[in-house]
């Protein structure tokens, strides 16, 4: 039985389980709460923690030295770095407008325990200055989110720049990047007993209060990412790579039929730089650029669940997100769709660091977990359309300018 299959009976039975306790036994719930449900979540949610802090590094090392190296990149990849920057923060902005104009997380539901101490945002200086370690190792002890990433850009740069001399560094981390990759699959077969137990929790305890907040959050995901597909890369395809959508929507189904049924851009990848280049015109050195690396840099649906879940937990724990932590999730959740490879469940994982950037509990992430490898199906689709749309403005400016440099040559 596939993984989303055990998730989403995890995710049922955790419903189930929760309003029995909530309506029928709830003189039990308590017990079996700090018993059962309590410690089989803690489990889960530690081992998410555990696996941040070296995701973040070695992602964002490997994902910077990948971009960073101008000799390297040219202007091809500079077209698509600047692509994939832009509509990720367009991502992130929409998702976070929309979440505090539709408010998924306000209403009766809210987070026992959790309180959400507003961390008053010291004038925009000090964040900027703060966000350079002095120390990077107590950096990563203290979970210094904002400074962790500084200090892999940094390490990420000076490996694009020193080259071949520090190759042995290089296969190290990617190597390690490897081990960590197998370490989210690892983790994410725990899922559905996560899922379980932590939901089981959140409706004991608030009952159906609990499953209309995690239907309002997940109606607000789903409308935001429709709302990226159709108008940012809609847009971006007929104005700039003059394609019309559809034919667009035609040629790409098939990759994104396989990214709705993996949730993985990595596996998808071969998939969809064939409908790239069989169905949309693209040539295989645009296509072998633009869409590896974005299955790497490029997460815009990824950013919106992040963008969403951060506003949404913020609502739930009775507080909102000053200007301040918007522009640090705005950020953090672009920097950290830099670096996450395309494979089930790093999403979530990387909205741990979100949360702790803003200081929003990780725990939090109970209601959303039970839903997210429905949206993880969604949020990787648009992962892979996004790469796939870079691909066909750079065919098509890259095509205009050789079509140009050839006029050029024979005026
Ligand atoms: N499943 C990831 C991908 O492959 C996205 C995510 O986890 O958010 O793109």
């Amino acid at each position: 039985m596939s993984l989303t299959k055990k998730i989403l009976i995890g995710m049922g039975l955790g419903i189930v389980v929760g309003l029995i306790f909530n309506l029928a036994i709830p003189g039990f719930f308590d017990t079996v709460n700090s018993y059962v449900f309590v410690p089989l979540g803690k489990i889960f949610v530690n081992l998410i923690k555990m696996l941040v802090v070296p995701i973040v590094v070695v992602s964002l090392i490997l994902g910077t030295a990948g971009i960073s190296d101008p000799k390297k990149l040219g202007r091809i990849g500079f077209k698509t770095v600047s692509f994939f920057l832009i509509t990720t923060a367009l991502a992130i902005i929409l998702a976070i407008g929309l979440a505090l104009i539709i408010q998924p997380g306000s209403g009766e539901f809210q987070l026992d325990g959790a309180s959400f101490e507003a961390t008053e945002a010291p004038p925009v200086i000090d964040t900027l200055l703060n966000m350079i370690p002095t120390n990077p190792i107590n950096a990563m002890a203290q979970e210094s989110m904002l400074q962790i990433i500084v200090f892999s850009i940094f390490i990420g740069y000076a490996i694009a720049r020193l080259g071949t001399k520090v190759d042995g560094i290089v296969r190290l981390i990617e190597q390690a990047n490897d081990v960590l990759m197998y370490l989210v699959n690892v983790v994410m077969k725990f899922a559905p007993y996560g899922a379980f137990a932590l939901i089981a929790t959140a409706i004991g305890g608030q009952g159906f209060s609990a499953i209309m907040a995690m239907g309002k959050y997940m109606f607000v995901v789903l409308f935001v990412l429709l709302l990226h597909l159709v108008f940012v890369y809609g847009s971006a395809l007929t104005f700039i790579g003059k394609m019309n959508p559809i034919k667009f929507l035609k040629g790409f189904s098939p990759a994104m039929i396989v990214a709705f049924s993996t949730s993985s851009s990595n596996a998808t990848l071969p998939i969809s730089m064939k409908a790239a280049q069989n169905s949309l015109n693209v040539s295989k050195t645009v296509s072998g650029f633009v869409q590896p690396l974005g299955a790497t840099i490029n997460m815009d649906g990824t950013a919106i669940m992040q963008g969403v879940a951060t506003v949404f937990i913020a609502q739930i724990v009775g507080g909102n997100l000053t200007i301040g932590q918007m522009l640090t999730v705005l950020l953090t959740a672009t920097l950290a769709s830099i670096g996450t490879a395309g494979v089930p469940g790093v999403g979530l994982i990387m909205l741990s660091m979100v949360l702790t950037s803003v200081g929003l509990p990780v725990e939090a992430i109970a209601l959303i977990l039970g839903v997210d490898r429905l949206l993880d199906m969604c949020r990787t689709t648009v992962n892979i359309t996004g790469d796939a749309v870079c691909a066909v403005i750079v065919e098509r400016t890259e095509g205009a300018n050789s079509a140009l440099e050839k006029e050029e040559i024979s005026a």
